[in-house]
């Protein structure tokens, strides 16, 4: 998450990861896509009357840029108290300052609109879009309303933080945070205490489904206002593209990585059948959702041991190495914020290992969804998580630097422009570096004693592959339902059916139990009820292996990318430093193009990264019989 933004709608939007993204994010819109975006404003601008000037467009930025840093940075600690202490005062306190931060943003994207028909230098009109699209749940002007609105995702956002798993009765009853239990779907093989968990966890979103077919109501209406068909349309116009381009080229990408998805589900399928045995998991069809270390299905890296050949031996077991050093949790952070050093970013200040969440407090309910914050838009930057020492958490730290990273190199910017190129660089930063967690890399910071040889090589890519590759459809699917709900298409009373569709579609897997519209599981995935866009990670995950590739080409590497670490590289660090110093103050192709020389999204990076373990999926599957119907 991070700084709160423009866009921070409602006091949930603030608390989610990389918030202000979620929310600022803009295009420089054509003008035929302006005018589309613009469709039933009101004809007989100002402008046409003659009444406003370049120099009042720049005066009302200049203002207006003022006004929505001051109010972002009082909700931004708002949203602090009430994602770090869950109670009644600070979703009250955090309801209000996001009522007045969408109230004021609101406000100014409608005034923005007195500029449309105004010619403009495109620094100008560039500003004037963002500021039109910063919310990521506008509200209409009506005051009941954006109060309603704030107080909903306040709701949605304090049920999913103190959400729990509670069995048996009396001196029996077992309690279980979302932290334990995503501990125990990691590493846990009784199939039938991963299902157990997998249903209990989904009793928290029923009571949530009301509450966001309201909010979901009422943020519509408020992206009609700002003269967008609905909210779905609002989200997709925020990549320098038209929002129908932008949604083509996300199902484009998706169907260039399909293969390799398509050859892990095949392979993982026969892994988990000879495991469980044809009662539990069914050979040719979908898989059920509980048996893939992650209460979500979404990552696949912790079942490694289960998938694994007999020959071949993990590299290492990441989780094994960060027990054994006997590092604490904030010790972890501190190995990540080197790596950032290593390539020339100023260390974090003091205060981020003050006012840091590192591990979850004893004594109250928090949100454990990890984030990262900005909270004054300059150094006041924090990351919230619920460390377990894990390599899950240890990569989640690096993800979360980034986004502190990122937040701190562009905050000389606009406010309008202290945002990533659009919200998938932001998620990608960290996870880039992260893939230049290699074993030579360990070896380095002392963490491994030897490199393993190269033909261990192949247990390493099957990893990533597993935590990478299996997130894809993920990825591209939880906005896809988003994108139906937000335009009508799915009805409340078909959420649930909706979701499994897609679910089964793109990832084919299926819900251990049966499942109807008394369920809200969408609920029970963080972003939902805290309305963090989604698309952005799906972004990423294609993103930071160009990031990867370019990097490691400034770094002079030659060799096959899986083994490429940037660590301590002067180039490679000037090189990320330059594009993220950018922020959003250009359209994304030319951030992607000052990295990577390239203007586009290409998959191609992230197929070859993974080249041998597909030639090896694709030998292992001979004689399967592999997709899902
Ligand atoms: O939410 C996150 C980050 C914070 S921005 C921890 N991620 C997505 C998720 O957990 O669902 C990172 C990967 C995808
Ligand atoms: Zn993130």
């Amino acid at each position: 998450m991070k700084k709160i933004a423009l866009a921070v709608a409602v006091a949930a939007a603030l608390a989610g990861c990389d918030n202000r993204q979620a929310e600022d994010e803009s295009a420089v819109n054509t003008s035929a896509e302006t005018s589309t975006a613009q469709a039933g404003k009101a004809s007989g601008t100002a402008a046409e009357n003659g009444a406003v000037t370049a120099e009042d467009a720049t005066v009302f930025l200049e203002e207006a840029q003022q006004r929505l840093a001051k109010m972002a940075e009082e909700a931004a600690h708002a949203a602090w108290l009430a994602a770090t202490y869950i109670n009644v005062d600070s979703q009250f306190t955090e309801a209000l300052a996001s009522e007045r931060y969408t109230a004021l943003a609101v406000e100014l994207a409608n005034e923005a609109a007195r500029f449309d028909d105004l010619e403009l230098d495109a620094e100008t009109r560039r500003q004037l879009t963002m500021l039109k699209q910063g919310l990521v749940l506008p509200a209409p002007q009506d005051p009941e309303l954006t109060a309603e609105l704030a107080q909903i995702g306040s709701k949605l956002q304090g049920m999913y933080g103190a959400g729990q798993y509670c069995s048996g009765e009396g001196d029996t009853e077992k309690c279980y945070s979302l932290t334990e239990m995503g501990r125990i779907m990691a590493e846990s093989r009784d199939p039938e205490k991963l299902k157990e968990l997998w249903v209990g966890w989904r009793e928290v979103s029923p009571p949530m489904k009301p509450l966001y077919e309201r909010q979901v109501e009422i943020a519509n209406a408020g992206a009609q206002e700002l003269g967008y068909d609905n909210l779905s349309t609002m989200w997709r116009s925020k990549y320098d593209m038209g929002p129908d381009a932008f949604a083509q080229d996300m199902d484009a990408q998706w169907n260039k990585v399909k293969p390799l998805y398509e050859a892990l589900h095949c392979h993982v399928r026969a892994k988990l059948n000879e495991r469980y045995g044809d009662d539990v998991v069914p050979p040719n069809g979908k898989i059920p959702a509980h048996l893939l270390g992650n209460m979500w299905a979404q990552e696949w890296g912790n079942i490694y041991d289960v998938v694994k050949d007999q020959d071949m031996e993990a590299p290492y077991d990441l989780t094994k190495l960060v027990v054994e050093s006997g590092m604490d949790e904030k010790e972890m952070v501190k190995v990540g914020e080197k790596f950032f050093t290593s390539l020339g970013f100023e260390p974090l200040p003091e205060t981020f290992w003050e006012r840091s969440q590192f591990t979850k407090p004893r004594d109250r309910d928090v949100v454990c969804h990890a984030s990262a914050w900005n909270v004054d838009n300059k150094d006041d930057l924090r990351i919230k998580m619920c460390i377990q020492k894990t390599a899950d958490d240890f990569i989640t730290i690096h993800h979360e630097l980034g986004h502190n990273f990122y937040q701190r190199i562009y905050n000389d910017q606009p406010f309008l422009y202290q945002e990533g190129a659009n919200d998938g660089f932001h998620e990608a930063v960290g996870d880039a570096i992260a893939l230049s967690i290699t074993p030579k890399y360990l070896k380095q910071i002392g963490l491994m004693d030897e490199v393993p040889d190269e033909s261990k090589d192949l247990g390493f890519l099957m990893r990533q592959a597993l935590d990478k590759i299996a997130f894809l459809p993920f990825g591209l699917l939880v906005d896809k339902w988003r994108w139906q709900v937000f335009n009508g298409e799915v009805k409340p009373a078909d959420y649930n059916k909706a979701w499994w569709q897609l679910r089964e579609d793109y990832q084919g897997i299926q819900a251990p139990v049966a499942r109807s519209e008394e369920n809200f599981d969408p609920g029970a995935k963080y972003h939902i009820p805290g309305n963090t866009p989604y698309a952005r990670y799906f972004l990423a995950r294609i993103q930071q292996f160009q990031f990867h590739r370019a990097l490691c080409d400034a770094a002079g590497f030659e060799g096959p990318l899986h083994r490429c670490s940037i660590y301590n590289n002067a180039e490679a660090g000037e090189k990320l430093r330059n594009m993220l110093a950018m922020g959003a103050s250009k359209p994304w192709p030319d951030a992607m193009e000052a990295l990577t020389g390239q203007r586009e999204l290409d998959a191609a990076a992230i197929i070859d990264y993974f080249k041998p373990l597909m030639a090896y999926l694709e030998e292992q599957n001979q004689g399967r019989q592999c997709g899902w119907e």
